[in-house]
């Protein structure tokens, strides 16, 4: 069995079937155009980013791929998103996935332009409605993702995903080193999304103090906050994490006052590594991220130890 040709690489015109993922604030074109370079696909996210900045990164990430396909993620909560979505249609972005929302009201937009999109979703349900709507994949995105997530587990979500749909499915959530790749496989998917590995890439331009939360977190370093307000979010335990998440729990902070601590706190962590109000986004596989690499290195690793336990 290989690990690396599926409908997902045929889809996207790709060596490796894996996607980047979109994490905001963090996946710039020097991330995204390293994964792309690598051989799987680079993404730039979207976030909440002026849309001339975001002009500027998808060009940058053009210039550095020559012709490998790219993507943009956009996070549809966001007050840009409706700019973005003709952004992508003007500047030629040949892959689309989708955060936070249903993009379905793009969705013929995009598909006119052919863009191939790919949603994430974290139930069967909007996965389903994605299909119908000419989504050409999806990520089945479990709890254990970092940033805003779902409440069921990769484990579980995939294969009921996957049994659902005709078109292919991508795996994420907690997906960190080849034994994740061929538990994806085995679950029916045809590719992985990953996001925590990629904090620690060389590439990846992010404070170093982000990355140092990131490679020294173990296995329970990780805490969802803003349950309280509808918008979970899977964090590093930090000092802030943590007194956000007990104030919520015993009503110490109100989701507005949540609302107000957390303005701007994925830009301090990202930029200013700043950990007294900082929110540092990752996944719950953290604690098994231990060095920082080249993304090129890492994919080749994830992918040549997936290999062998599926020849076994
Ligand atoms: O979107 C993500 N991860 C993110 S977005 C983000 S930025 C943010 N900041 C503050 C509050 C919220 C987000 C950081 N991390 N992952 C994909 C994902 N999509 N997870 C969950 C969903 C989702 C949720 C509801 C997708 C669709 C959905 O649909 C509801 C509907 O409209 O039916």
């Amino acid at each position: 069995m290989t690990t690396k040709k599926t409908r997902i690489t045929d889809l996207l015109g790709i060596e490796y079937p894996i996607i980047q993922g979109g994490m905001a604030w963090i996946a710039e074109h020097t991330l995204a155009a390293a994964v792309t370079n690598a051989g799987g696909l680079g993404l730039i996210a979207g976030g909440s980013a002026p849309i001339d900045y975001l002009r500027e990164q998808i060009r940058l990430t053009k210039a550095a791929v020559g012709g490998k396909p790219f993507g943009v993620n956009i996070m549809l909560m966001s007050p840009n998103a409706e700019e973005l979505a003709q952004l992508v249609i003007d500047e030629g972005v040949p892959v689309v996935t989708t955060g936070a929302g249903n993009p379905g009201k793009y969705m013929a937009a995009w598909k006119e332009a052919g863009i191939k999109v790919i949603p994430v979703i974290p139930s069967v349900g909007l996965a389903k409605r994605m299909e119908r709507a000419g989504a050409d994949a999806v990520v089945a995105e479990g709890t254990e993702s970092g940033g805003h997530i779902g409440e069921n587990t990769t484990m579980c979500l995939v294969p009921q995903v996957v049994d659902a749909l005709e078109i292919p499915v991508i795996a994420a959530g907690g997906i960190a080193d080849g034994r994740g790749i061929a538990a994806s496989l085995m679950l029916g998917a045809e590719g992985v999304q990953v996001g925590t590995r990629f904090l620690a890439s060389e590439e990846c331009q992010i404070h170093p103090t982000y990355k140092e939360l990131v490679v020294k977190a173990k296995d329970t370093d990780s805490v969802v906050t803003g349950r309280s307000t509808g918008h979970p979010c899977r964090n590093v335990k930090t000092r802030f994490s943590k007194k956000l998440a007990s104030g919520e729990m015993n009503g110490s902070i109100t989701p507005d006052e949540f609302e107000e601590l957390t303005l701007g706190s994925l830009r301090k962590a990202v930029k200013d590594g700043n950990l007294e109000e900082g929110s540092f986004l990752c996944g719950a596989i953290a604690g098994m991220v231990n060095d920082i690499k080249p993304a090129k290195e890492i994919i080749e690793e994830m992918f040549a130890q997936a290999e062998e336990l599926l020849s076994k």
